[in-house]
């Protein structure tokens, strides 16, 4: 009780990444909407009411393959400046191995040793990045890190290359932390480290434990069949949940990044109530977003599906920290779970 009350009035701390304003091109048609610049993308976010900016490498440093090690570090630098100029905290890094030609079939388990080497290459770089940055996360979404049949890969030794990929971001400097972002398919049929359990069992696994933890996407949680909630909880409670991609997605289907909130709006009480009552953001940990607008929205009206996902966020902060903590003791005492479904779906509902 004493914590909760602590809380209230709290304010968390949003961010998302340049990619969450996109053009509306998907694997059935190009672009609908014209690109909005990186420059111009950055001076909308305190307008939006978000502080926090995520990055893919070369969100950073665009054609970064093209750069000497030396010249990534300056431009990163040089974006770091920006950053602070705009008053902008930059997140966490995520190395964007699953674009390149090289990494076609996967970078760190990838059987070809080149795209493996390019893999690590391309990793330390990331770390490089978010030093100059000023942040200590670096974000691995394993996209292509799986098969697209059984026989393809061992999945075994996929396993020890993943701890090896883990074990070199580490060891490329001390104070960086690896965060990884479990999905269990898509783009690959089945990936590796498909669930936050999977993820957090790997983290023990590394050289240095206190420093691999997870970042845990709504969607991704649901692909796999699983409550996001409990997903978070068991993160919370190996202190290892530093970063979250809210948003929704409509069942089994190609990952929707759906407004959070916009399909299941219990599940998405349930997201809030567990990351309020686990003090989630009280050291610097930060309200990301993953979603993306429809195809069909005009250029003009882009960025509204993530201020609409954070006001979503924030009405439902308000239903937990209002929500009557005496009455459901109650009922759960009583094991009267009748009464307290609809004590929750009446105040979701605004019943009085
Ligand atoms: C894929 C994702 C990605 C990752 C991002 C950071 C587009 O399903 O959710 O977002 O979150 O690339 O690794
Ligand atoms: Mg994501």
């Amino acid at each position: 009780m004493a914590r909760l009350k602590r809380q209230r009035g709290r304010r968390y701390c949003f961010s998302f990444g340049p990619w969450n304003i996109s053009e509306g091109a998907d694997p059935f048609g190009p672009p609908a909407r014209k690109p909005i610049p990186f420059a111009k993308k950055l001076k909308m976010y305190k307008k939006m009411g978000f502080d926090g900016i995520q990055f893919h490498d070369d969100d950073a440093v665009p054609d970064l393959d093209a750069l000497s090690t030396q010249a990534v570090g300056k431009r990163a630098a040089q974006l770091g400046k920006i950053l602070d100029d705009e008053g902008l905290v930059p997140e966490f890094v995520a190395p964007r191995l699953w674009e390149n030609p090289k990494t076609i079939d996967g970078g760190f388990t990838a059987n070809s040793a080149s795209a493996r080497r390019y893999a690590l290459d391309r990793a330390r770089l990331t770390v490089d990045i978010a030093v100059e940055l000023g942040t200590r996360n670096v974000v691995l979404w394993l996209a292509r890190e799986g098969t697209y049949l059984r026989e393809a890969k061992n999945a075994r030794e996929a396993h020890d290359r993943l701890l090896h990929a883990i074990n070199t971001i580490l060891g490329h400097h001390p104070e960086i932390r690896v965060l990884i972002e479990p999905k269990p398919n898509e783009p690959m049929d089945h990936a590796y480290l498909p669930t936050i359990g999977h993820a957090i069992a790997m983290a023990y696994r590394s050289d240095d434990p206190t420093r691999v933890g997870g970042l845990i996407e709504t969607a991704h949680a649901v692909l796999a069949g699983l409550d996001p909630s409990d997903e978070m909880a068991f993160a919370l409670h190996h202190g290892k949940l530093w970063s979250v991609h809210l948003n929704d997605q409509n069942g089994l289907k190609y990952d929707q990044d759906r407004n959070f909130a916009a399909v299941d709006l219990r599940r998405a009480f349930n997201q809030v109530r567990v990351l309020e009552e686990a003090g989630y953001g009280q050291d610097g940990e930060m309200i990301g977003l993953d979603v993306k607008t429809f195809r069909t929205q005009k250029l003009t009206d882009s960025t509204a599906h993530l201020v609409n996902s954070k006001r979503f966020f924030e009405l439902l902060v308000e239903k937990v920290r209002t929500f009557n903590r005496k009455k459901e003791a109650q009922l759960i005492a009583d094991c009267n779970y009748e009464g307290l479904e609809r004590m929750v779906i009446e105040h979701l509902l605004g019943a009085r």
